[in-house]
């Protein structure tokens, strides 16, 4: 399966290292298009690449991508418009967000088409992704 991770960049990266576990963890068994998203250097990241070039490659792997896991307790523009376009061109969406530590928007979770998984230890997040990648332990 090839899967668009989405979580927050310059809406802060205050969990990035999860994502980057969560990636790892989804790249034993899959393909993830945007690895990058868990890098722990955003000047790095940032470095050369004009914002135009950024939405283009991007929006082309949602495009290509079967599925969009997004981790959203870090609040961002981007993942919001990115499960926008996702749910427009009909690609499914699960959203996990840290139930203790935000309360998600109600575009949303008033929105049923997303999937949305509220947890509260990141341990709860794995079972849910083997469930959904269609690898039961
Ligand atoms: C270059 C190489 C790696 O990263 C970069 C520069 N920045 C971005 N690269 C790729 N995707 C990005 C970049 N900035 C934002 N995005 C997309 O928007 C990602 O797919 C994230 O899911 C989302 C984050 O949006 P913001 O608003 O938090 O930046």
């Amino acid at each position: 399966m090839k899967i668009y991770f989405a979580g927050s960049i310059r809406g802060g990266r205050i969990d990035a290292a999860l994502y980057q576990r969560l990636i790892a963890y989804m790249q034993r068994t899959d393909t993830v298009l945007t690895e990058h998203i868990g890098s722990p250097d955003l000047n790095l990241m940032e470095q050369g690449k004009r914002d135009v070039e950024i939405y283009d490659q991007d929006t082309a792997w949602l495009r290509e991508s079967d599925i969009l896991i997004g981790e959203c307790t870090c609040p961002s523009l981007g993942v919001g418009y990115e499960l926008a376009y996702a749910e427009k061109i009909g690609k499914p969406c699960h959203i996990f967000y840290d139930r203790t530590k935000t309360q998600l928007s109600a575009m949303l979770t008033g929105d049923p088409y997303f999937s949305i998984h509220p947890y509260e230890k990141e341990e709860d997040i794995y079972p849910v992704l083997d469930q959904i990648l269609g690898h039961q332990a």
